[in-house]
């Protein structure tokens, strides 16, 4: 590591985006015994002063619920633009929808949805260039969607058939799409986090400006990769965006029992980053915010935490069921708040949406999966042999004799084998 590459943020930073400032909690660390996390929480104050209201410790948005948008916040993104995220969202949406029905028929194995959550990654992503890099969770379908990755791809991938790009060895949902500068997704919560400050820390020693994004949960704070890439992406000023979509719970663990601090956002403040807190429900204030972290990024002035705070309205995955743990009046309120109609209403006083738009597009994504969908089924699974390729370039001896083995067995027995969906 050169000396040069390594930069703290310039005053000029902390000056335009405020440093999150975290109450200190006067009782912790004098208790013995571990300190339960608050039922109710302090507000939190890590907004950028760039681009929060008075009310620093609300979550910065733009949109209204009646789809009015402050003067003074709002991106005043071109007509095509807000057309497209409309679009992605909504395509998002179907998409997300078909999959867990087909799961529920007993064709792809194990879904998990992003219902509620379109806004908080697509208006993400959204500020990024196409040559910047992302390195997602598995939650985050608008993504591939947004950057344009062919459904057959996505398709394919939910049956793990020979037509997967990565042959049927990860779990439905953890795409891998290198055309989209989209990484490999990894079940282990919070390790894309430290990759992606590796990455980013590479490109500061190569000296091109890219940018890299990565996505996790607010379960996704507890592990130790958060910590540790929070820490070096600050020490290093790595051009990372850290993007951690809080939709209050980690399967059935709700944010209370996450963490003791006011909000993530405010977790910023300790690896010398700003962290902002953003309705993650309005792509308009999500798109805004990241976009000036993208800025300070790609000008060498360092990382940022983004909160997202929004819900995650379906359950943990097609193998949960949120119904047993969660509160049905807190459901509610968050589906008044839903992400695509607040948008649908900011595009309709514009007049950009119409009824017949809404279904042509819905209609479009529909016929577009149901056909990936039948070439999908249609397709073999990845041939056994394949089980051996891409690791090594030459087989150890034992796995010669493996693979031998394996591909002399003949009719029903080989049939068993790997049969799905699981
Ligand atoms: C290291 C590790 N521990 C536990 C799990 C099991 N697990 C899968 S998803 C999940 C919850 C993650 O919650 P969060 O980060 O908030 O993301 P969300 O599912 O809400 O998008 C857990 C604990 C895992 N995959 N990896
Ligand atoms: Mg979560």
């Amino acid at each position: 590591m050169s000396g040069g590459s390594r930069r703290r943020p310039t005053s000029r930073a902390r000056s335009k985006v405020s440093q999150s400032r975290a109450p200190m909690t006067k009782s912790r660390g004098k208790s013995a015994t571990p300190r339960r996390a608050p039922q109710s929480r302090p507000a939190s104050p890590a907004s950028p002063a760039s681009l929060a209201g008075p009310a620093a410790d609300e979550p910065f948005s733009v949109l209204e619920s009646d789809g009015k948008a402050s003067k003074d916040k709002d991106p005043n993104l071109p007509a095509e633009q807000l057309r497209r995220l409309y679009e992605v969202m909504l395509m998002t949406r179907v998409l997300d929808e078909r999959a867990l029905a087909l799961q529920r028929q007993g064709r792809i194995g194990v879904y998990l949805q992003a219902l509620g959550q379109e806004a908080s990654h697509v208006g993400a992503a959204a500020a990024l260039r196409d040559a910047d890099w992302l390195f997602p969770a598995y939650r985050q379908p608008g993504i591939p969607v947004l950057r344009g990755v062919p459904l057959d791809d996505i398709v394919n991938e939910w049956y793990g058939n020979d037509g997967d790009i990565c042959k049927g060895r990860q779990m439905p949902v953890h795409y891998s799409f290198r055309q989209a500068n989209f990484v490999s997704i990894s079940s282990p919560i919070g390790t894309q986090i430290s990759q992606a400050v590796g990455a980013g820390m590479a490109a500061r020693i190569r000296g091109d400006d890219t940018v890299f994004m990565t996505f996790f949960g607010d379960g996704g704070t507890s592990s130790n990769d958060f910590h540790c890439g929070m820490n070096f992406a600050g020490v290093y000023s790595a051009p990372v965006v850290f993007v951690c979509e809080n939709n209050q719970w980690a399967i059935s663990v709700p944010l209370s029992q996450q963490t003791a601090s006011a909000s993530i956002a405010v977790k910023a403040s300790a690896y010398g980053m700003p962290g902002v807190r953003v309705d993650g429900n309005d792509v308009l204030a999500v798109y805004r915010v990241c976009k000036e972290a993208v800025e300070r990024a790609r000008k060498g002035e360092g990382p940022t935490l983004v909160e997202t705070v929004t819900y995650r309205m379906a359950s943990h995955s097609s193998s949960d069921d949120a119904a047993r743990y969660r509160d049905a009046k807190v459901y509610e309120e968050w589906k008044q708040r839903d992400p695509i109609q607040r948008f649908q209403r900011y595009l309709q006083k514009k007049k950009l949406w119409t009824e017949a738009w809404d279904q042509e597009i819905q209609e479009r994504a529909k016929q577009a999966i149901n056909e990936a969908v039948k070439q999908a089924e249609a397709r073999p699974r990845p041939s056994l042999d394949s089980l051996f390729e891409d690791v090594f370039m030459n087989l150890t001896p034992q796995l010669v004799e493996q693979r031998a083995e394996l591909l002399s067995l003949k009719g029903p027995e080989s049939e068993e084998l790997g049969h799905f969906p699981l």
